[in-house]
């Protein structure tokens, strides 16, 4: 495999190679996989355009690499142990060459739909092995896979397949979730009443109950694939061919669909996967993230499978039948590897370490963490308790956009500091900007977090709209791809991530974007407008304050009305866009130009506006106080 990094002095050299030389070092770490075709130039590219590159005119398949390329030796070997939600429902287990058959049945049974090469297909599934195995067989026929997270609403997925223009859904009859079942079938059905471009839906039943189904459109899984063939030649495909498009919040509008290539991406995820958890031969993996996120993607199914890892995928939730369920699973399988965002960490630390006990968490050698800043608290039990002071806690940035882990430490190599990403991987090139564009050089700065230099598994688009790509990643600071945090480097060079600059907040590490909750809180027939904004939350990070202006209440009174707000945005978006406070205000406080002055009202909801600066362009000054008399929380 490639260059696998196990001492300090080892990465500093690898980091060094990387920047001084980025062309052979990133095509040193692309040798080692199974090309069809060689590349003619390691990268080609141009921020301004902009245009990204990598292994330019390589040919391959990315399931090659996960199956042919390994099978001589990890054939037999376990792929996937999947655990149920109902921890008295049997598990699944698949060994890569299982897995391959399955896949390839998939796949054959989607090229018997009419799905070809570059074909999008929607993926609106729980968290079973289907959803793997959908995703290779896409991956094998060079169909373009676009995962939406199963707790969207129907309005949110209907957005999202037309966006996609995918003729084809791929669904569950439910879903479960502790003790609930979704009806993810009726959510699709529901989303689908208004297009006519779907002409397929496959449902998996993933329970005995029967749901209704379309005439000429619903067929169910097992039909799906009856006498398929467990041969599947893999499509052969351009390295910049899409892989996959994935759906995410920015701060303005409708969701981005951000593309990911195929050769770049492939090399990325595999590489940093090898060696910021240190993975070795014989270890097990467990990822929490589900594959509706970009973690679960790269970090559930792409990265360790292309590595030959054994993955522990999990269906239900972290805190049923109660909330030692994580650690039952980790003595279950032996799990060497657990990778989880900071919000499980904290809900399950306020649960008491009662929960601990007597659970197996021996086996336990490396922690990771991603999606929010990991506060010390949170670091420190998991660090102590979990990893019983043996384990490194890696807290990985990324993005959806990055394809990959950025700043990280290397597990067990990388001396780690809570709350601190450390330093960037190699062939990442962070630079901090300050807000009129000028570079913070040398060390205890801060600023806008962007990147120099492209890396392979950088996105290459937004689904249908290159200029917003452009507008949003290239255009704030010239010649950088800007991330959208804020960060400071301190007195160490190590990268301490602040949060978001932008109108994007973090919700149990879920990206949500201001003005799509305002949006659907807006579409309420009683609401003039809204402005959300984050604020401080003991467990999910950041919680979801929105400001309403709502002149009559109607029949309900205040309390009707917030409810049906909550309603109203679980139906456009999903539970996990509902505002944890509403606060009914007469009037936002604005700018002569007419623009709501956020900042104010992120600060009465973070419960400090002693200091409220110049709000001298304010339309009516009178209006901050109104709102912070009544405000929500203790201001
Ligand atoms: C992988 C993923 C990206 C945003 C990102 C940042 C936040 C992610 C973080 C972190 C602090 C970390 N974020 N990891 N903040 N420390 N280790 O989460 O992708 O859903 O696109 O979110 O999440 O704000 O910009 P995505």
């Amino acid at each position: 495999m490639f260059n696998k990094i196990n001492t300090l002095g080892g990465y500093f050299h690898e980091y060094q190679k990387s920047v001084s030389e980025p062309e052979k070092f990133w095509a040193q770490q692309a040798d080692s996989f199974y090309w069809r075709q060689r590349w003619t130039h390691v990268t080609q590219w141009d921020f301004e355009k902009p245009t990204i590159n990598w292994f330019c005119n390589a040919k391959l398949n990315i399931t090659e690499n996960i199956f042919e390329k390994n099978l001589y030796t990890h054939g037999e070997q376990i792929a996937i142990d999947w655990e149920p939600n109902d921890p008295n429902e049997a598990s699944r287990q698949y060994t890569y060459q299982e897995l391959l058959s399955v896949v390839n049945q998939t796949a054959n049974a989607l090229k018997r739909e009419g799905i070809k090469k570059g074909d999008t297909v929607i993926l609106y599934m729980p968290m079973v092995p289907e959803l793997v195995i959908a995703v290779l067989a896409c991956a094998r026929i060079g169909a373009i896979h676009s995962v939406v997270f199963a707790g969207f609403s129907a309005q949110a997925l209907a957005d999202r397949v037309r966006d996609a223009e995918a003729k084809i859904v791929l669904t569950a009859n439910f879903g479960y979730r502790a003790e609930k079942t979704i009806a993810l079938k009726q959510i699709v059905d529901e989303a689908l009443e208004k297009s006519d471009l779907v002409q397929r839906v496959v449902v998996y039943q993933r329970t005995q109950k029967e749901v209704p189904l379309k005439k000429d459109r619903d067929i169910l899984w097992d039909e799906f694939l009856a006498d398929t063939s467990t041969d599947c030649p893999a499509e052969i495909l351009d390295s910049e061919d899409p892989l996959f498009i994935l759906y995410t919040s920015g701060s303005t509008g409708q969701p981005k669909g951000i593309v990911h290539s195929t050769g770049g991406y492939m090399v990325y995820s595999a590489y940093t996967f090898a060696n910021v958890f240190q993975y070795q031969d014989g270890d097990v993996y467990f990822c929490t993230a589900d594959v509706g996120w970009i973690t679960g993607h790269s970090y559930l199914v792409y990265g360790p499978l292309l590595n030959g890892a054994h993955i522990v995928m999990y269906e239900g939730v972290p805190s049923w039948p109660d909330s030692g369920r994580m650690w039952d699973i980790v003595g279950k399988y032996q799990v060497t590897h657990f990778y989880t965002a900071p919000t499980l960490i904290r809900a399950l630390l306020t649960m008491g370490n009662e929960y601990l006990e007597g659970k197996a968490l021996s086996s336990l050698k490396v922690i990771g963490t991603v999606g929010e800043p990991i506060n010390e608290d949170a670091w420190h039990w998991v660090h102590d308790h979990i990893g019983q002071n043996r384990c490194p806690v890696v807290d990985t940035w990324w993005q959806t956009e990055t394809g990959g882990v950025m700043i990280a430490p290397i597990a067990g190599v990388t001396p780690t500091k809570p709350s601190f990403a450390t330093l960037p991987l190699p062939g990442i090139q962070p630079v901090i900007i300050d807000n009129d564009g000028q570079e913070q050089r040398g060390n205890s700065v801060e600023g806008n977090l962007c990147i120099r230099y492209p890396w392979p598994g950088m996105a290459r688009s937004i689904w249908g709209d290159h200029e917003r790509f452009k507008q949003t990643y290239f255009s704030q600071f010239e010649h950088y791809y800007f991330s959208g945090d804020g960060v400071r480097r301190d007195e160490d060079g190590y990268y301490r991530i602040l949060g978001r600059v932008d109108d994007v907040i973090n919700v149990s590490g879920h990206r949500l974007g201001t003005a799509e909750i305002e949006n659907a809180i807006n579409e309420h027939p009683l609401v003039n407008e809204s402005a959300v904004v984050g604020y401080p939350h003991p467990i999910k990070g950041q919680g979801i304050y929105a400001f309403v202006v709502c002149p009559q209440t109607s029949t309900g009174g205040e309390a009707g009305i917030k409810q049906s707000i909550e309603q109203g945005v679980n139906k456009l978006i999903g539970p996990i866009a509902r505002p944890d406070l509403i606060q009914l205000v007469p009037n936002l406080p604005k700018t002569r130009s007419g623009k709501i002055m956020r900042r104010i009202l992120r600060q009465i909801a973070a419960g400090d506006a002693t200091s409220l600066g110049d709000i001298s362009t304010l339309l009516d000054e009178q209006i901050v106080d109104i709102i912070i008399n009544e405000a929500l929380v203790d201001v």
